[in-house]
């Protein structure tokens, strides 16, 4: 049975006061709180099995290596990989992003087409150009309409034999628009283009199967999954991993090494240079574990409740206008008050011991569609309630007061 109150007292943070109010966080789509169950396996690591992995005999370092394995069993089984060395852990989404990105250089060439959507935050972007600049493949964009969706007929005609590969979230960061990815997915196979979906926002709410979407490359963030920072995941198709060479050279990542030559090692070692965020990576598997007891449906639902009764009372705010309203949505409101700048309105609801994100969410080319400078961002998440919300509207309409 999902008792919010129950599961709030799990977050520390929440019963923290922020310039002298009860702490409301609507921040989640920057990053999720921690629940006491994922701090305690954080101590649990240094305080009992802390070692580095992959390279010692003994006993600590052994426990550590079983524990790192057995979170990247956790990862393969949460996103229904079908191998675990399909699964490589790294320090987040945007450098999940840029390892495939890094892999394409020697792949892509002049003529080549990379499909990208208006949706995307900076970090579906940039990685993306750069790639371009370096093979002289070209980037086109699917574009979006004024609900903040995608216009797909418009991808259908972006397609063709020289598109080699799209990439698309799963859930825009900015607007919470959910995206058809399994639609998308099934095109580009069609003309035989590999897809790469950022899941950093949808992972919070949703339980992705790789296989079923026969999604190429999926990738996700720990730290928005009531996980640590620093650590996130990269699922590639076995296929493609080998294809793709690895995007940094160090310890643990080869097979042998002589001056002549070097050889690789196998999937995931390839692409896990170094000595990793071990602590990271084994908490990460602890907060799929609070997640999934839970339980996402339980979680969507609730959001979603969250989300109607949240934009039915802000909507109610004479000259608010909400950005990204799409019958398919998360728990994200973008909004903007007249013409107050969002900044203003972060600043004013703060002092209330509110946190929004203001500003353009790493996702400028949406604010160009809507020739804004920004929106004010409440993300949010299971643990947040209804008589929160309830503080934010009041909270938005004391500084419409005050602003304009
Ligand atoms: N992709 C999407 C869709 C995101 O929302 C973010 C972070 C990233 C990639 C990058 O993730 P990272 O973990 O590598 O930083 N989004 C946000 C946000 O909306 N507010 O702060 C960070």
């Amino acid at each position: 049975m999902f008792n919010v109150q129950d599961i709030r007292k799990d977050f520390p943070i929440l019963s923290r006061k922020v310039n002298g109010k009860s702490l409301v966080y609507f921040d989640n789509a920057a990053t999720s709180q921690t629940p006491q169950q994922v701090i305690d396996a954080i101590i649990d690591y240094y305080a009992n099995y802390n070692a580095n992995i992959h390279r010692g005999v003994h006993t600590l370092s052994q426990e550590a290596t079983d524990l790192y394995e057995q979170a990247r069993q956790k990862i393969q089984a949460h996103f229904n990989a079908k191998f675990s060395h399909e699964i490589i852990l790294t320090s987040g989404t945007t450098d999940s992003i840029n390892l495939v990105a890094n892999g394409f250089s020697s792949l892509l060439k002049k003529g080549d087409e990379i499909i990208v959507s208006a949706l995307e935050h900076h970090s579906n972007i940039v990685p993306w150009q750069m790639l371009c600049e370096r093979t002289g493949a070209s980037l086109k964009v699917i574009p979006m309409n004024e609900e903040g969706e995608l216009v797909i007929t418009d991808f259908d005609n972006l397609l063709s034999k020289n598109t080699k590969l799209v990439f698309v979230n799963h859930i825009s960061n900015a607007l919470g628009t959910i995206n058809p990815i399994k639609y998308i997915i099934d095109k580009a196979h069609q003309v035989g283009a590999a897809v790469l979906i950022d899941g950093a926002q949808a992972c919070p709410h949703i339980k992705p199967d790789v296989q079923a979407l026969d999604v190429d490359f999926y990738v996700a963030s720990a730290h928005k999954m009531c996980g640590p920072t620093g650590v996130g995941m990269l699922y590639g198709k076995e296929d493609w991993l080998n294809k793709l060479p690895p995007y940094q050279g160090g310890g643990e990542m080869i097979a042998e090494v002589t001056f002549e030559k070097t050889t690789y090692a196998d999937l995931p070692h390839k692409f896990e240079a170094g000595t990793p965020n071990i602590a990271g990576g084994i908490v990460f598997g602890a907060a799929i574990d609070y997640m999934n007891r839970i339980g996402f449906d339980a979680i969507a639902a609730y959001e979603n409740d969250l989300l109607n009764y949240a934009t039915e009372k802000l909507l109610a705010i004479d000259g608010l206008k909400i950005y990204g309203t799409s019958k398919n949505k998360t728990s994200v409101i973008s909004f903007n008050l007249e013409d107050i700048h969002p900044y203003d309105v972060g600043t004013i609801l703060d002092k209330l011991g509110i946190a929004v994100r203001t500003g353009h969410h790493c996702a400028q080319p949406i604010m160009d569609f809507y020739c804004i400078p920004g929106t004010v961002r409440a993300s949010f998440s299971f643990y947040n309630t209804k008589e929160e919300i309830d503080t934010l509207v009041e909270g938005v309409k004391k500084a419409k007061m005050m602003l304009s």
